[in-house]
């Protein structure tokens, strides 16, 4: 099996890439990325002189490219995007240009090369916002509902999978997952914001109250879950993902990853908040569960703590990453507050 997978040179992308290689290690794959600020082929060092391994730098908006790439491929999982919220609002137009317009280039080109599947990597985030304390969850039969950019691009990108299986019989699945962390995640997302400000003895930026939930996944639970869906998943259908925390809130986990590294909670600067910021996400994954038998491995507890330590021990990694322009983006962002 030929697979092609975009935006492989960021954070899950990365994961999955690693992941797929060494349980499919008869498959071909493909690597085609940008290398916007968030694609970094460090990551990939692992897996760069293994003959069934290919990287072609390219932009999915860009059709030639993406004609010339999708050529004899079986399988497209598509996870190139903007993905950051906060980047989202400083500046939507990059997020409508790859989610959304780059989306529909890769779909028209799968159309063309006959792809045996189109796996689309999408968010909980496109159904928009829970209320604190209450049992409510996000599932397949949840409506749309975005409130940043970045999820209304996402949105707009699953609407478009899904007209092309309906209008023209592309072979599409679709996951909309729940707040990945681990290894290789670009340190402007929460986690690994937190864990590399300490290691600097910088202040961690904690928006609001503190009291936003987000469901979190280890990254690997994530990419047996589109294996999962890529063998057995049905055609035309779409999987919720999530994991096994249950309404821990943003406060909570930056206190652990203090505690985990020995520092102290005066490190904690509430800053102002996000605008728009979702309060809670919540996914029932009972679907994925009972149709695939799919269920998340990895507990919250342990898999934090192998973060952290991932990140200790991988300093060079992300101090590269956080040097020249994520210092640009750092100042626009906290405003000086951190
Ligand atoms: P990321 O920002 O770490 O990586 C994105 C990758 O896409 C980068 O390598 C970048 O270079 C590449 N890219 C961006 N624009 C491109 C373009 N125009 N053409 C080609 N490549 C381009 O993102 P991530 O966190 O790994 O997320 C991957 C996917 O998973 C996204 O579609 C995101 O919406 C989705 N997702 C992420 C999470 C999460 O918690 N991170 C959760 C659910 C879903
Ligand atoms: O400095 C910060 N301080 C803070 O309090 C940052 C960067 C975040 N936060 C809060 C905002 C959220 O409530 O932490 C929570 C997590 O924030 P992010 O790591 O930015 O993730 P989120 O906005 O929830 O979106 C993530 O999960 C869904 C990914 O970035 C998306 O790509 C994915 O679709």
């Amino acid at each position: 099996m030929k697979l092609l997978v975009t935006g492989g040179a960021g954070f899950i992308g990365t994961n999955f890439i690693i992941y797929w290689l060494s349980h499919h290690p008869e498959d071909t794959v493909v690597n085609f990325d940008k290398l916007t600020y968030a694609g970094n082929l460090n990551n990939l060092t692992s897996v760069e002189k293994n003959p069934q391994y290919r990287f072609v730098q390219g932009d999915i908006c860009d059709a030639k490219a993406v004609g010339a790439v999708m050529d004899g491929i079986d399988i497209v999982v598509h996870f190139a995007a903007e993905s950051h919220v906060d980047r989202s609002i400083l500046e939507a137009a990059p997020f409508v240009m790859t989610n959304v317009v780059g989306t529909q280039v890769l779909l028209d080109a799968a159309l063309k090369a006959k792809v045996r599947r189109f796996h689309h990597v999408s968010t909980d985030e496109v159904f928009g916002s829970l209320e604190l304390g209450t049992p409510d969850t996000f599932s397949e039969r949840t409506l749309y509902n975005p409130r940043s950019p970045y999820s209304a691009s996402k949105a707009g990108s699953d609407h478009l999978v899904r007209a092309y299986y309906h209008t023209f019989g592309l072979p599409v699945t679709i996951t909309n997952c729940s707040n990945n962390y681990g290894p290789y995640q670009f340190p402007e997302k929460l986690i690994p914001l937190v864990i590399t400000n300490l290691v600097e003895g910088k202040k961690v930026p904690v928006y609001g109250d503190g009291l936003n939930v987000r469901d979190w996944l280890y990254v690997e639970d994530h990419c047996r879950a589109i294996d999962a869906v890529l063998s057995d998943g049905k055609v035309g259908e779409t999987y919720c993902v999530g994991g096994t925390t249950e309404d821990i809130n943003n406060i909570t986990i930056v206190k652990k990853i203090i505690s985990l590294m020995g520092k102290d909670e005066s490190s904690i600067e509430f800053v102002k908040d996000r605008l728009g910021h979702d309060r809670r996400y919540a996914v029932d994954w009972s679907k994925i569960k009972n149709d695939l038998g799919w269920k998340p491995q990895h507990d919250f507890d342990t898999w934090l703590t192998r973060t952290v330590e991932w990140y200790r021990a991988n300093e060079p990694w992300w101090r590269d990453v956080k040097s020249g322009a994520y210092q640009t983006y750092y100042t626009t962002q906290y405003q000086g507050t951190v």
